[in-house]
């Protein structure tokens, strides 16, 4: 494969290949490819991201990434995509719709007695079913222009995915800091494919949050600290994944019955009245997550667990952050028997001290309901957001 330089000194597979030769019919062709994949919406833009350095900077020295030191690693690369694959002069991004039929939002927030699960992690996890769809299209492309190089990410590596799912155009990064689109809402997954092939660039997409500041005003932690910014010290889906330890009290009543991440700031954003549920099987919910009660996947043996989450994203948190997090849910429920005996048989054959310090304070909480069964569990601000779902979101919730 013969190389030519580009203006930046790096170089870039040759167009006068003669199976690369029209790179405007090459790029249409991608995204019908892309959409014969399953992707709903495939853009292509340039490589410099350099425009985000700034914010970048001024969120890790805030500690916004919390214990995500992997985030703090590689900014150069994050900055500079071309130093993550060399020759890399081109990103394709893709978005690959997640909303399972019968999301039934509101019907569980408002079950205290069964487990939330971000719709995103209910079915297989989507790092694999992504990967192989964009090695797939890679392997598309390169019958077509043998001088390809290429390289498929899906949240893995250092790429600012949102930064570059708004310059191919993809949709603008929202206040609660996730992208979204106009027609689709947010509801899908972003991914990449890193090519060395000059393509025709797609327009960015243009910021449309307006004056809505919804996502701001019902995240349950006051996790999005400004618009666009994202204390993830804060976040439930920080807490509920990526945190190990001890969940401060702190936000432990605010979580309610979410075990694993948080949608809320998704479920009150306006653009998503119009986003379409994923016809991919893989992301439907799992047989032993529907309609799940607490207490059930609280008595899984972690071997269940580990049986029931294979091919799971939720496998990745582990046994004990699955107890940790399904025993505060517990704790915030309505007094139940049920829910009681199974937190104090849990405590007596407790051995972790994160789990010990847990199961107790949720035995504690469940202790005072039942004396003062008058007690609202609810608060206004979830009660206020299970409104806002029914009325919105009719048809998922
Ligand atoms: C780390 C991470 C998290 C962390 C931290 C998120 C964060 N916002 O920092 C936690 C665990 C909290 C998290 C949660 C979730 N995540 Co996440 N996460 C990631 C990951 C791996 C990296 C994100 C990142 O680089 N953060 C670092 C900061 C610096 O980047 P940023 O948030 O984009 O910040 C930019 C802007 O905020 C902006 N900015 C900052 N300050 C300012 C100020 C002004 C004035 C302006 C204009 C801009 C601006 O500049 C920053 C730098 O570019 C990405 C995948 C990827 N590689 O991008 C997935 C990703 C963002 N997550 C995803 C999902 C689905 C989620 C959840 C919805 C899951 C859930 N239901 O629980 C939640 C949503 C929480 C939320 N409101 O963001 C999807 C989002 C898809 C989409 N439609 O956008 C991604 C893209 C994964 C994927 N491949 O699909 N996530
Ligand atoms: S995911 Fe939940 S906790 Fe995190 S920012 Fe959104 S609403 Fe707040
Ligand atoms: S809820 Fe409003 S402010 Fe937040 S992302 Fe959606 S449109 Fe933007």
């Amino acid at each position: 494969m013969s190389l030519i330089n580009s203006t930046n000194g790096s170089a870039h597979a040759d167009v006068n290949d003669s199976s690369c030769l029209d790179l405007l019919a090459l790029a249409n062709n991608i995204k019908a490819w892309g959409k014969a994949l399953g992707f709903q919406q495939v853009g292509v833009c340039d490589i410099d991201v350099s425009q985000q350095k700034p914010m970048l900077e001024a969120y890790l020295e805030k500690g916004y990434h919390a214990s995500m030191d992997y985030l703090a690693r590689n900014v150069d690369k994050r900055l500079a995509p071309e130093k993550l694959h060399p020759n890399t002069c081109r990103i394709i991004s893709v978005r690959m719709n997640y909303l399972p039929p019968e999301a039934q939002f509101a019907n569980n927030l408002q079950n205290d007695k069964q487990a939330y699960i971000s719709r995103y992690a209910l079915g297989r996890d989507y790092h694999k079913v992504m990967r192989s769809r964009l090695k797939k299209l890679g392997e598309r492309i390169k019958q077509h222009c043998e001088a390809l190089d290429y390289r498929p990410f899906v949240d893995s590596a250092p790429v600012l995915e949102h930064a570059i799912a708004q310059k191919a155009g993809l949709g603008w990064t929202g206040k609660h800091t996730l992208t979204l689109n106009e027609e689709a809402g947010s509801w899908f997954f972003l991914g990449e494919l890193f090519v060395n092939i000059p393509l025709p660039l797609d327009e960015s997409a243009q910021e449309n949050c307006g004056t809505c500041t919804a996502c701001i005003s019902i995240c349950p932690t006051q996790a999005i600290v400004a618009p666009y910014q994202l204390d993830a010290r804060r976040c439930i889906s920080y807490l509920t994944i990526e945190h190990k330890g001890v969940i401060p009290l702190v936000y432990r009543k605010a979580m309610g019955n979410r075990i694993y991440g948080c949608d809320d700031c998704q479920l009150v954003c306006p653009w998503n009245r119009y986003a379409e549920v994923t016809q991919e099987k893989d992301f439907f919910a799992k047989e032993f997550l529907q309609g799940a009660s607490l207490v059930s996947l609280f008595e899984l043996t972690k071997l269940e667990f580990l049986e029931k989450t294979q091919g799971s994203p939720i496998r990745r948190i582990g046994y004990e952050s699955w107890q940790r997090n399904l025993s505060i849910a517990m704790g915030n429920a309505g007094f139940d028997e049920q829910i009681l005996s199974s937190l104090q048989r849990a405590l007596s054959c407790a051995v972790s001290d994160v789990l010990k310090e847990h199961f107790a304070w949720a035995i504690a909480e469940q202790k005072t309901r039942k004396a003062n069964p008058e007690k609202a569990v609810s608060t206004r601000q979830h009660e206020r957001l299970i409104r806002i779902v029914q009325k919105g979101l009719p048809r998922d919730a």
